[in-house]
């Protein structure tokens, strides 16, 4: 027997080693050497009722925070089973580390029918990650975890997935197992800032996007938008950058066309950190009469078809901001855009009223740091663009791969990763089916979690598109289950709030109590 640690062992002081605390994860026969780890108890292991939540966990963990956490999954349907998961944080830029097991070394691409396989695992994480890698002999693992780790902290955040197979996860930990120095993100070149202050110069109408790649500039954002004097959107993923009482701030409104049409109008418009994709615009493209200066960690969201830019910036946007501010002078005179964003963020009909009415109570009664996340339901669409949050990371939505059943598991994630913060969930009665056995395990953590339940008894949004189309609404009606019973079987607490004012007392007292609770609320009693 070697007196060294087995490859599992040595992995989790190596996790634990770059800062990671966390692990989501659910074992297996497969995975059990890599369990021997844990119990020197160096990583917190939470337990979901299933490997999609662990992801969805991992994700909200690393959008409240900042820092990416471990998944740990069995072969085959392990992984599997956390691929929706990784494809969501993989179009949202969130960082996170999958390590799955696979089948020994002598089996791998065989095909023979073991436990668990899949002939090509790797190739099921490839396209849904950054970087997808397995490692051949022990000695690979230290390198292969330095290389995820330094693509999290250096280039455009992704999701990462190892694969160890069995025969190496048990055998000793050969090799250097020491956590490599990182890179930071690379600056960008001062040539392009300079020109960038240039055309910045010239410009006597600019406006500036914010996109997910620029939460890190904090309150550099409200700085560079007050030097500019210019107005200032946000994408969803950036909301909370700059105050939403801002005089210059037009919200998190992307989606109005009032907006884009106020967009198209200025003659420069700066974006940093945003890929400008369908679901940050709501429409294909954003048609611009002036220049555009983009600044992008990924230069191949630089390289945009549908977007040319005058002026393409590959670096960090904090390190961009830092060296651009001293180039620009103070540029007066600017309007504010109190009036747009007010008629933007009207925008809509009787719905989308109701929306703003429950919205407004959740937002007076929650106190201001409270974390909310939010799955594809109609509530959460209209909230994207009108709920105010004071700062980033506390208002978080499935934005590209908009997956089903999102927010209950990455609240849960988001609760772990802020100790002590409320946490809200807002979820659809359709949504909220996909992942609700996680209820057990925020109950089990004792988490201060408040799940919004929006019921409407339907798929709502889509029975809203097929009668759009004209069509009968098919396959959107469900007879649901009794929402407040299961929740109480589950050992979270239970309000059905009728009114406005039923929600501020019911939201006050849940969040005052602590632990898990459901308020569910029926669309029907919020007419108004
Ligand atoms: C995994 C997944 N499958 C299907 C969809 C398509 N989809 C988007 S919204 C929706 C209905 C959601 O209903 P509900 O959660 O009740 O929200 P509502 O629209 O009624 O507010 C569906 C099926 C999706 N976004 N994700
Ligand atoms: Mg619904």
């Amino acid at each position: 027997m070697s007196d060294r640690p087995t490859t599992g062992e040595a992995l989790i002081e190596l996790l634990a080693g770059y800062g990671i605390d966390t692990a989501f994860g659910v074992p297996g026969v497969h995975n059990v050497e890599l369990y021997r780890g844990l119990q020197g108890g160096r990583l917190r292991h939470v337990l979901p009722r299933h490997e999609q939540g662990a992801g969805f966990m991992a994700d909200g963990f690393a959008r409240a925070s900042g820092r990416p956490a471990a998944c740990f999954v069995i072969t085959g349907p392990g992984l599997t089973n956390i691929a929706t998961a990784l494809g969501q944080a993989f179009s949202d830029s969130v960082p996170m580390l999958v390590v799955a097991t696979a089948l020994d070394r002598a089996d791998l691409g065989l095909g023979r029918g073991r436990l668990h396989e899949i002939a090509r695992q790797r190739e099921v994480a490839a396209p849904l990650t950054g970087f997808a890698a397995t490692a051949l002999a022990p000695e690979a693992v230290p390198e292969l975890v330095g290389r995820a780790m330094a693509g999290f902290r250096s280039g455009r955040p992704r999701p990462a997935c190892i694969e160890i197979p069995l025969d190496v996860m048990a055998a000793p930990a050969t090799g250097d197992w020491r956590p490599m120095a990182l890179p930071g993100p690379p600056s960008p070149p001062d040539d392009d800032v300079r020109r960038a202050a240039a055309l910045l110069r010239e410009a006597a109408r600019p406006a500036v996007i914010l996109g997910g790649g620029a939460l890190g500039l904090g309150d550099r954002a409200r700085a560079l938008v007050e030097r500019l004097a210019a107005p200032v959107v946000t994408t969803v993923a950036a909301k909370g950058l700059v105050p939403p009482e801002h005089p210059l701030h037009l919200g998190a409104s992307l989606a109005s066309p009032k907006v884009r049409a106020f967009l198209a109008d200025r003659d420069l418009l700066l974006v940093l950190g945003s890929e400008l994709a369908e679901t940050d615009l709501w429409c294909d493209r954003l048609s611009l009469s002036g220049r555009l200066v983009r600044v992008d960690l990924d230069p191949a969201r630089l390289a945009d078809a549908r977007h040319p830019a005058e002026l393409a910036v590959c670096g960090d946007a904090l390190a961009f901001v830092e060296a651009l501010l001293p180039l620009l002078p103070q540029r007066t005179g600017a309007d504010g855009v109190g009036a747009l964003r007010e008629r933007a963020l009207t925008e809509g009909g009787d719905l989308a009223a109701r929306h703003r009415r429950v919205l407004d109570v959740v937002r007076r009664t929650a106190p201001p740091e409270t974390v909310f996340t939010s799955d594809m339901t109609q509530l959460a669409y209209t909230a994207n663009a009108v709920f105010p949050v004071p700062a980033p990371r506390r208002w978080l939505h499935p934005v590209g791969f908009g997956t089903l059943g999102w927010a209950l598991p990455a609240a849960i994630g988001a609760a772990l990763a802020r100790p002590g913060t409320p946490v809200v969930a807002i979820a659809g009665d359709y949504g909220f089916q996909y992942t609700l056995a996680e209820l057990a395990t925020a109950v089990e953590l004792a988490l201060p979690l408040v799940v919004l339940l929006w019921d409407n008894e339907a798929l709502g949004q889509i029975r809203d598109e097929m009668v759009g189309r004209s069509m009968q609404p098919v396959a959107t009606r469900l007879r649901n289950p009794d929402f407040p019973a299961l929740a109480r079987a589950m050992g979270a607490r239970v309000a059905t709030p009728r009114s406005l004012a039923g929600l501020e007392s019911a939201l006050t007292a849940a969040l005052a109590a602590g632990g898990v609770h459901l308020l569910h609320l029926r669309e029907e009693d919020f007419r108004g």
